[in-house]
């Protein structure tokens, strides 16, 4: 069992070094990335560590200026609007550019193996990334987004493959630094309707799965939300897990996804964040649906979200 955004708003000792840090500063001071990744462990038996970075930073190694405000949350000052924005974009330098995360990493794991606590490594996926690239910051209903991508189709397709040229280096780096495995994160899928989602999505996730695994055989997770009713579609991918949310339940998940895959998921964050009289039932009867199941990992099915009383992830652990 571990948790996303383990190392989230929730905690007041995140809180307090937040306090005097940018989140960009976070990030990219090993040193500080390190301390974030470990606040939950410290206080929480955990079964894995996620390295804490956000899915937008690593798209500075492209050209995009971003960063967080206060109060409101991502901003990109140069957002994509058409095929030659795409053109511009740099080649990223990931080794380079992204080396305050492998070496955030490398910190983590000469502590954490001890521990015998693997870290996970993630990034964004190219639909979700593209996204943020497009609306420029904060996500609402994805218009600009979906009107790019009916409109300008060939250019969609480019923009995904030069996120893929930034994703299969970066996760690979990422386990060369100590990663146990990677995560993508495809948060937004479940604002398309499925059959844009077999026809935008699904063909740029298999080729970068593809060269992922043609690269190493360390385990691949897929995360997305909202995507009950594209579960078919997504079982295509040759991934070796899947994480779900609260949408579909675990035994439902395991019908349509079948026997072999690694099922993550799937507690509704707010149930964590709500009273502690509700909690433990619901925990109780993911795992039971879990341990049926097979091949599970107990996980929520979204990040925590900041009001989450600490006392309540220990409940549920
Ligand atoms: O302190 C703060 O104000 C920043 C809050 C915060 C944190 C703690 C953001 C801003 N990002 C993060 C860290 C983060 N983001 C991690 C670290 C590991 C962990 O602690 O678990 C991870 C895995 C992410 C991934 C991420 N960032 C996703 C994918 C997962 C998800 O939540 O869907 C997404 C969509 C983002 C974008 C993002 N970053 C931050 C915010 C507020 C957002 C969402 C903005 C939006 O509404 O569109």
């Amino acid at each position: 069992c571990w948790f996303m955004r383990q190392a989230g708003r929730y905690l007041p000792e995140y809180r307090e070094l937040r306090a005097r840090h940018r989140m960009l500063d976070l990030i990219r001071t090993p040193e500080l990335a390190f301390e974030v990744t470990m606040q939950p462990l410290r206080r929480f038996e955990l079964d894995a560590a996620i390295i804490f970075a956000d899915i937008l930073n690593p798209l500075m190694s492209l050209g995009i200026e971003l960063d967080f405000i206060e109060g409101e949350g991502p901003k990109i000052f140069n957002p994509i609007a058409c095929e030659s924005d795409i053109k511009a974009l740099k080649r990223p330098q990931v080794e380079d550019d992204l080396s305050y995360t492998f070496d955030a990493i490398k910190l983590c794991v000469s502590e954490l193996q001890g521990k015998n606590v693997p870290l996970l490594g993630f990034s964004g996926a190219p639909f979700t990334l593209s996204a943020y690239m497009i609306e420029g910051g904060k996500l609402g209903d994805l218009l600009k987004t979906k009107l790019f991508m009916f409109s300008q189709e060939s250019a969609w397709h480019l923009l995904q493959e030069r996120l893929i040229e930034l994703i299969v280096p970066y996760t690979l780096e990422q386990l060369n630094s100590g990663a146990a495995v990677i995560q993508i994160f495809d948060s937004w899928a479940g604002f398309l309707a499925a059959a844009e989602y077999e026809k935008f999505v699904l063909p740029h996730l298999k080729n970068l799965i593809g060269q992922f695994k043609r690269a190493t055989s360390s385990p691949l997770v897929y995360f997305s939300t909202g995507t009950a009713g594209m579960l078919d579609l997504i079982k295509q991918l040759p991934v070796d897990g899947f994480s779900i949310d609260w949408r579909t339940s675990i035994s439902e998940a395991r019908r349509i996804l079948g026997p072999e895959k690694i099922i993550q998921g799937n507690l509704d964050p707010l149930i964590l964040a709500g009273p502690e009289s509700y909690l433990p039932a619901q925990v109780e009867r993911i795992v039971m649906e879990g341990k049926k199941a097979g091949k599970f990992i107990f996980n929520l099915g979204h990040g925590i979200i900041p009001s989450t009383p600490p006392q309540n992830v220990a409940i549920a652990l």
